[in-house]
């Protein structure tokens, strides 16, 4: 059985500079937990992310969904990621041509650019549409079409699957879905981060599909985690998914 590499030493292979800061992050906190923090208040916010920061390595943020969002908001919510030490991914999943996007971005009430360290875009309109934002971005690549699979129930054919996330992860290195055929065994200059996880399989009532922090890890090899609802629990999150590569089963 291969031997899976440790965090640590893919950062090296890492695709950015983001994708190296957050490789070495791992290793150095020995976390590979990330909470989506699904809140509606700024002050809900600020408060789970002090909560779990020592806990995680990424808090995966939805900032178009708080009633009071502020430029205050993000410079509290920057220091309370320095002082955790934990990188903000703001999961805007972006759909458009480049020069949309870039002023998606950097404009607009949000300007994501200012105070997250990685964004997402989906890959429904081609790679292409995330080039124009920089190298240093920490551009996520969503799969093309996540917009209708996401991890919820339904199935596309796989043929739709393939192409736009492939190339995307070449030039982006971080990877955010459910159930891509990709692990990390294949490259492990990517990263791949998975929602849609929970104590025990299952799901909610509005057809999202939950699996264990093992079957993310261990059998299907992805790297990070990603647990809003669940978070309940996060200390046990944090070590099932940690002592679950040891398990590695490629
Ligand atoms: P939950 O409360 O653990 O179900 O939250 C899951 C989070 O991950 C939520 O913020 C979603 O927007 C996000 N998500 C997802 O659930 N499934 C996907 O395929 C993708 C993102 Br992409």
């Amino acid at each position: 059985k291969p031997k899976r590499l440790a965090y640590g030493e893919r950062a090296v292979l890492a695709q950015n500079a983001a994708g190296k800061k957050l490789l070495d992050l791992m290793e150095q906190k020995k976390s590979n937990l990330s909470v989506a923090a699904d809140v509606t208040t700024s002050e809900e916010l600020l408060k789970l992310a002090d909560a779990v920061g020592p806990e995680i390595c990424v808090l995966k943020t939805h900032v178009d969904v708080l009633s009071d969002f502020s430029e205050e908001l993000t410079v509290k919510l920057r220091a309370i990621a320095e002082k955790h030490d934990f990188m903000i991914f703001e999961d805007r999943k972006f759909a458009d041509i480049s020069n949309t996007v870039s002023m998606q971005y950097e404009g607009g009430p949000f300007k994501i650019v200012d105070w997250s360290d990685i964004t997402n875009a989906h890959m429904v309109p081609g790679p292409g549409s995330i080039d124009g934002t920089g190298e240093g971005a920490g551009f996520a690549a969503t799969c093309r079409d996540e917009l209708q699979r996401n991890s919820s129930t339904g199935r596309v054919p796989s043929s739709s699957r393939k192409n736009g996330c492939g190339q995307s992860r070449l030039r982006h290195g971080i990877h955010l879905h459910k159930s891509c055929a990709w692990a990390q065994a294949a490259n492990p200059g990517f990263i791949h981060m998975t929602p849609g996880v929970q104590t025990s399989a299952g799901g909610d009532d509005l057809g999202q599909q939950y699996s264990t922090p093992e079957n993310v890890i261990a059998d299907r090899q992805r790297d990070i985690i990603i647990v809003g609802r669940g978070i309940m629990h996060a200390g046990w999150y944090r070590s099932n998914a940690w002592e679950s590569q040891k398990n590695s089963k490629p």
